[in-house]
C-alpha cells in the first residue's frame, strides 16, 4: 500500500513570518506520521511538503513562478536553498519521532522537458522505500527546458508521484477542511469536474491565482483516489480513513 501525501507549506510554516517553521503545527504532523509509520515505512509513505514562507518569498523576489523561468544561478540556489532549510526542519521533525525521513530533492532529481511535463523518475523514490526510508519530496526550482528554471509546486510532485509508484492512497493535507462549496461547507466527494465547475470557477486563468480548479481536474485524472483534508484530519487520513473531500 503506497501512500503519497501532501503537506501544504501554509500548515507547516507561518505564513507571514520569512522561513519560519509553525513548530506546533509541524509537530503535530509528524506525531501523526510516527504513530502511522514504523522505523522501516513498512506503510509505504512518501511525503512532499510545499514552500510556504521558505520557497514563496524568494521565487516572488525573483519573479520565479510555474509558468516565469529564470537564467540567474543566484536566484535558483537561493530559492531551491529555502526549500533545503524547510526540508531539513520537516525530516529532523520525523527523524526525532523515529520516523525513517530522508530528503529527495526534486531540483536534482527532475526537471520540466520541452513538453511542459515534469521528469522526475520514480525509480529513486521507489528504491528509498523498498530500502525502508520514507523520502521526503518539496515543491522547488527545476530546470525547464527553454525556460531556465521555473518552480515546481507539490501539488504537481504529488500527481507526478501518484502515478510513477502507481500509489493507492492520496492525501493533500492543507489549511482548510476540503474544497468547500459556496455555503462554506466541505463538499464531501468530487467524481467529475461538472460537479463542481460552478463553485471552482471554469477558467485555468483560476490555477494562476492559487485557485482549486486546477487542482481538481489534476486530482480527477489519477487512478488513486485522493482526499482533500485539513490538519485536523491528518491522523484519521494516515489511520485509513477518508476525510475531507474525497476526489476520486
Ligand atoms: O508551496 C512551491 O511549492 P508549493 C515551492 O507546493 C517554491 O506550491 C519553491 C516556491
Amino acid at each position: 500500500m503506497t501512500t503519497v501525501l501532501k503537506l501544504g507549506g501554509s500548515v507547516v510554516t507561518a505564513k507571514d513570518e520569512p522561513e519560519t517553521v509553525d513548530a506546533d503545527a509541524l509537530a503535530a504532523a509528524a506525531d501523526a506520521l510516527a504513530d502511522a509509520t514504523d522505523a522501516s515505512n513498512d506503510a509505504d509513505v512518501v511525503l512532499v511538503h510545499g514552500g510556504g514562507s521558505f520557497g514563496h518569498p524568494h521565487a516572488a523576489e525573483h519573479g520565479v513562478s510555474p509558468t516565469a523561468g529564470t537564467h540567474d544561478a543566484g536566484a535558483v540556489r537561493e530559492i531551491h536553498g529555502a526549500m533545503r532549510r524547510l526540508n531539513e526542519r520537516v525530516c529532523a521533525a520525523l527523524g526525532e519521532r523515529g520516523v525513517p525521513a530522508v530528503p529527495h530533492h526534486p531540483h536534482s532529481a527532475g526537471y520540466v522537458d520541452g513538453d511542459e511535463t515534469l521528469a522526475l523518475p520514480p525509480d529513486g523514490v521507489g528504491a528509498k522505500l523498498d530500502e525502508g526510508f520514507l523520502p521526503v519530496l518539496h515543491g522547488d526550482v527545476v530546470t525547464h527546458v527553454g525556460a531556465g528554471a521555473t518552480v515546481v509546486s507539490g501539488d504537481d510532485l504529488v500527481v507526478t508521484l501518484a502515478r510513477g509508484l502507481d500509489a493507492d492512497r492520496v492525501g493533500v493535507c492543507s489549511t482548510v477542511p476540503g474544497v468547500l462549496d459556496d455555503g462554506g461547507d466541505v463538499i464531501p466527494e468530487i467524481t467529475a469536474y461538472a460537479d463542481v465547475a460552478d463553485v471552482l470557477g471554469g477558467s485555468d486563468s483560476t490555477d494562476v491565482t492559487g485557485g482549486m480548479a486546477g487542482k481538481v481536474r489534476a486530482l480527477l485524472a489519477l487512478d488513486a483516489p485522493v482526499s482533500l483534508f485539513g490538519p485536523d484530519a491528518l491522523a484519521a487520513f494516515l489511520a485509513g480513513d477518508e476525510p475531507g473531500t474525497l476526489v476520486d
